[in-house]
């Protein structure tokens, strides 16, 4: 007899609701009349799931039919979010949704909000990765991603008596219907232990590593729909379990507690993100981190590709690509050459030339402090043959240098080895050498990058460094958080738009159209009283969805200067006081953010921020002018409420700084205007927007550098400039809280304004004052609002993912 097929799920509203039943009556074991909230949630997500499954099974076969090169996405980081809505709206599936909900008297936009988050990501380099998983989707790539599964995601933040409190996040409590458990798909990762060299007669010596420690890897799949659907690629997150639990025991007969703990030590791997974006955390379980899932991507990928081109391991790098994000993967470079040469027999010099031609690597940061290094005898005692490894590449690279010339401290600086403070092994350098394309995020970021951190390897390598500018995915950042947006430009141009962002430029000639102006400006407004509501509930705080929304969202950290916003909200506040006769247009300033655990001046601008908005707050003099609020436990949810309902975009990162930059992308598609200084990709945003659209500030990357090279203080330019002296004066003298509470970011302006606060505070002022002219003429605002969203789409993640298969993996797109 033929075996029955199951058959492939219907699109109508009815076959949805009749799904939906049997999952809530047979998967959940509710009825209808009893069921919760969540248990809909349950049942409309696994309705949902099975049509992606048809679409997953259907690309995977097709993956194994056309033998197309892979592009494997290695990342420490992916900050995903919710997925339902994600997966409604790219398989078409919304109005049926909603409908066969509304049988049952169910909100799909209410459900949509009880999923958690999955927050695997700090910031934007772990967004970024999720933007780029469904772009791989969407645009026919042969995409993996390859992560881990942290069990607590990014902490959950609260704000007790204005202070950030991290509370633990568990977005596993109630299980998570989007992953596939794949207990057959595991790997052994070695630990520690020692490299012994085997020699058999005729045969040239062999190194074996022989790890004292062995965890297992466990692999969990999640599907990634691309848009309409045509596409489901997978993302593949690692879990750390014991090797064999039974063993164990055995090993440990009677010993319960103690097998117990050695469980424990091995699930420790995967319990938890590191909270740290832009410093340091250089604790052992990192880099075990950063092994444990390198190398179990790795032995996954040759598991695959021996078993798919027979055994050949010399054709690798004509069907897989690995993009490393940032250096967190860079240990892949050493563990590769193991597998190669150690394990699978291939030679040295041949092991090599497959390794760079198969990794690629993007940089996402020139921050000397965020530049990861690792003691050499911390690498030596957890990874010895891959330290063994590193030493052999350095060696072979600097024997390449001095043939071509290279002096002695030309050398040192292209050395794998810093020996300056203690010997530590540069993960960015083993990450350059061990590819054959290096990417920034931006222009002026890939631009800094030739000059400064990989300026002897660029000289050395000239071809290697190109600019991968970033972008954003629209279907969330436009399609999915902004449905009166989206309704909008479809009634205006149509909705091919949607199938090519690009298309999205038709709109521009109505910039100058006051009725389509005014539906895409009552569009902003309906989206800024959905956010007043949230402020509401949250806060407790009442905004005026008419004034301007003003909104700086993004991780704490100095160099991105919220400081320097805080500074001038302060000031006007004092100059609203004292000049009740200026017509001061009403604005709401809006901050959210997570601050490293360890980074103290960061939580002091969380504690200023809170402070600053508590007595601007309580005051009846400034009321409808200015209000203040700090959203607690920013996240990708979040950033879809916020996105769509600012008027004003603060992107005012020291220039050379800010590598690249995304949440300035999502406004300005979604028709905010930014305020910035010319860094990142804010540089490229003012060429496709036009100088008229957007608000440019303060110094230049050059300017930066020279003034830091000639070490300047901030003092005479603060006793110079009595608006920025008084407002340094309230924050110091106690207006926002106990006297001295914050001297110590007002005393760094004084001395060495590393951060150019109040160097650049002037311009700051003097082009938000600007920006309240403009305010003021809501047909002029209107304009540059609906040409910002107009011109955004090169910014599409799209297009970043063409370019990288293009220029980098030398991958078909639709596939
Ligand atoms: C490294 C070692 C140990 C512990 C933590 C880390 C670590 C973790 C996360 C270091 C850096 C990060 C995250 C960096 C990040 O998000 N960078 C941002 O990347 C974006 C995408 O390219 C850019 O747009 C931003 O400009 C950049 O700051």
């Amino acid at each position: 007899v033929a075996a029955p097929k199951p058959t492939p799920r219907r699109n109508d509203s009815a076959s949805l609701a009749k799904e939906i039943a049997e999952k809530l009556t047979y998967a959940i074991g509710k009825d209808p009349a009893t069921a919760r909230r969540h248990d809909w949630l349950e049942a409309v997500t696994l309705a949902v799931r099975d049509r992606i499954v048809d679409h997953w099974l259907a690309s995977n076969s097709r993956n194994v039919q056309s033998g197309a090169k892979r592009v494997c996405y290695l990342s420490m980081e992916f900050l995903i979010g919710r997925l339902l809505r994600d997966a409604i709206i790219n398989l078409g599936l919304s109005e049926a949704v909603r409908d066969a909900l509304s049988a049952y008297d169910v909100d799909i936009d209410l459900l949509e909000t009880l999923e958690p988050d999955a927050a695997l990501g700090n910031g934007g380099l772990g967004r970024l990765a999720a933007c780029f998983a469904e772009s791989m989707a969407s645009v026919g790539i042969q995409g993996f991603g390859y992560g881990i599964r942290y069990v607590h995601g990014f902490f959950r933040q609260e704000i007790v008596g204005g202070e950030q409190v991290e509370l633990p996040e568990n977005w596993l409590a109630h299980g998570n219907p989007w992953e596939f458990e794949r207990r057959e798909r595991s790997f052994e990762i070695g630990f520690g232990g020692k490299v012994t060299t085997i020699e058999e007669a005729g045969k040239p010596p062999r190194q074996v590593w022989r790890p004292a420690e062995r965890i297992l890897a466990v692999a969990y799949d999640t599907p990634v729909v691309g848009w309409k659907g045509t596409r489901v690629n997978t993302l593949r997150l690692w879990s750390a379990q014991a090797l064999d639990p039974i063993l164990l025991d055995a090993f440990n007969s009677g010993d319960h507690i103690g097998a117990l703990l050695e469980a424990n030590r091995a699930q420790s791997i995967t319990q938890v993100l590191y909270p740290a974006d832009s410093h340091l955390a250089g604790q052992e379980l990192r880099l075990r981190q950063e092994f444990f899932f390198s190398s179990a991507s790795l032995q996954d990928i040759i598991r695959h590709h021996l078993k798919r081109n027979g055994g050949d391991l010399s054709t690798l790098p004509d069907k897989v690509s690995i993009q490393l994000n940032d250096t967190h993967p860079a240990v892949s470079v050493a563990e590769m050459m193991r597998l190669l040469v150690d394990v699978h027999g291939l030679g040295w010099d041949e092991s090599w030339d497959i390794t760079k031609r198969v990794f690629s690597y993007t940089n996402h940061t020139l921050l000397p402090e965020a530049l990861e290094t690792w003691p050499v005898n911390l690498f030596e005692r957890l990874l010895p043959r891959q330290m063994q490894i590193i030493y052999a590449i350095n060696a072979q690279i600097i024997r390449e240098a001095t043939q071509k010339g290279l002096d002695g401290a030309k050398v040192s600086a292209i050395s794998l080895i810093d020996e300056g403070s203690g010997r530590r092994v540069r993960m960015g350098s083993l990450a350059f050498v061990g590819s054959h394309a290096i990417n920034g995020v931006s222009a002026l970021h890939t631009e800094l990058m030739k000059k400064t951190v990989f300026n002897q390897f660029h000289e050395l390598y000239p071809e290697r460094i190109q600019n991968k500018t970033n972008g954003v995915t629209p279907r969330r950042w436009l399609l999915e958080c902004n449905p009166g947006l989206t309704d909008l430009v479809t009634e205006a141009i149509g909705p091919g738009f949607k199938d090519d962002i690009t298309k999205i430029s038709g709109i521009d000639k109505l910039a100058d159209d006051a009725g389509f102006r005014e539906k895409f400006m009552a569009v902003k407004l309906a989206n800024k009283q959905r956010l007043a509501k949230t402020i509401e509930e949250r806060l407790a705080i009442t905004v005026d969805p008419t004034a301007m929304f003003d909104v700086q969202v993004k991780r704490i950290h100095e160099y991105k200067r919220q400081f320097l916003n805080l500074v001038e909200t302060v000031a006007l506040y004092d100059q609203i006081r004292s000049h009740p006769e200026i017509a001061w247009q009403p604005r709401v300033k809006i901050f959210a953010g997570k601050a490293a655990p360890s980074y103290a001046n960061a939580k002091q601008i969380i504690h200023l921020a809170n402070d600053v908005a508590r007595v601007i707050n309580a005051d009846p003099s400034v009321q409808n002018l200015l209000k203040v609020v700090f959203l607690p436990n920013y996240n990708v949810s979040l950033a879809e409420l916020i996105m769509p309902a600012a008027d004003l975009s603060e992107q005012i990162s020291t220039a050379g700084l800010e590598a690249s930059g995304t949440g300035n992308m999502k406004f300005a598609l979604n028709g905010a205007l930014t305020i910035g200084t010319l860094d990142g990709a804010n540089v490229e945003m003012l060429e496709h927007i036009g100088e008229d659209n957007i608000f440019i500030f303060g110094l230049t990357a050059a300017e930066v550098a020279a003034r830091r090279a000639e070490g300047q203080s901030g003092r005479e330019i603060i006793d110079a400039s009595p608006i920025l002296k008084g407002a340094l004066d309230s924050i110091s003298h106690g207006v926002f809280g106990e006297p001295g509470r914050y001297n110590n970011l007002v005393d760094n302006l004084y001395g060495n304004d590393w951060w150019m606060i109040a160097a650049d505070f002037e311009a700051y002022w003097q082009t938000q004052r600007r920006l309240d002219a403009l305010w003021q003429d809501s047909d002029a605002w209107g304009t540059k609002a609906v040409r910002n969203t107009a011109r955004m789409a090169w910014f599409s993640s799209d297009r970043s993912i063409r370019e990288y298969a293009k220029d980098i993996w030398d991958a078909p797109t639709s596939v």
